[in-house]
């Protein structure tokens, strides 16, 4: 499992945007998105160079 911190999440709508885009960006995994924290956890077979790029494509910001 690998968690990416995430920022630029505003709202439920914005979880949801980054929980889409993880999971079709990695075939196979499950996203589970913390607004509060500000991070959405990755769990199964993930890339995780495209999860974060997916995450950035779909408007958000991710940290290292
Ligand atoms: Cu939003």
């Amino acid at each position: 499992m690998a968690t990416v911190k995430v920022s630029g999440m505003t709202c439920d709508g914005c979880a949801a945007a980054v929980k889409r885009a993880v999971e079709k960006a990695a075939p196979g995994a499950r996203a589970t998105v913390s607004l509060g924290r500000g991070e959405v956890e990755i769990e199964g077979a993930t890339d995780l160079a495209a999860a974060k790029a997916a995450i950035v494509a779909a408007g958000f910001g991710v940290a290292e």
